[in-house]
């Protein structure tokens, strides 16, 4: 399945959202237009007593021309009738940060160590993505294991995203500047 048509993007089978509820850190991101989250990306997923996915997250973002500052977000995950993808209603602690409604899918996870986020914001004519971004999340701040980034890169490659992907730095920036993050 490569043929970069948003319809095909095979995703998580059997996906378990309490499976998946804790810590990630986003070690790689391929940026929509308009970018937001720049750097030292946590994400904190919950699972709620009705069985919504919640998530809490961390960014280091720019806001008007050089406002440097630590972004806390919130986001809640409607379901759909595929167990692995979400719209996602996500909103700022503060208003002047960014809100959407976007797509939420769970390409694929091992729950363990890795997961590969995808959302395509915009469909071109011919079906394919125009505007899209995507996380690689990993338990460990430092990074992939050595054994996952096989699987990682085959994703990357069947989203069409392969080389689009920057490095996410993790420097303890919102660490110092927050304490909403566990
Ligand atoms: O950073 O350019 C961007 C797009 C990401 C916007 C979404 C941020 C809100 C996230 C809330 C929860 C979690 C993953």
């Amino acid at each position: 399945a490569q043929d970069c048509q948003v319809e095909n993007i095979q995703v998580m089978q059997n996906f378990d959202k309490t499976r998946y509820t804790g810590t990630w850190y986003a070690v790689a991101k391929k940026d929509p237009s308009g970018l937001f989250l720049l750097d030292n990306i946590i994400a904190n997923f919950q699972v709620d007593d009705s069985g919504v996915m919640t998530a809490t997250a961390v960014g280091r973002v720019i806001i008007l021309n050089n406002w440097e500052i630590c972004a806390n977000m919130f986001g809640t995950f409607e379901d759909t009738v595929d167990p692995a993808k979400f719209k996602m209603k996500y909103w700022g602690a503060a208003s002047y940060l960014q809100s959407g409604y976007d797509d939420h899918w769970v390409v694929h996870t091992d729950y363990k160590n890795y997961a590969i986020h995808y959302s395509c914001r915009q469909m071109d004519t011919d079906g394919t993505c125009l505007d899209g971004y995507s996380f690689v999340f990993s338990r460990h701040p430092e990074g992939l294991r050595a054994e996952d980034q096989q699987i990682v890169t085959q994703k990357k490659r069947e989203l069409c995203f392969l080389g689009k992907y920057r490095r996410v730095t993790h420097n303890n920036f919102c660490q110092t500047s927050t304490e909403s993050q566990k």
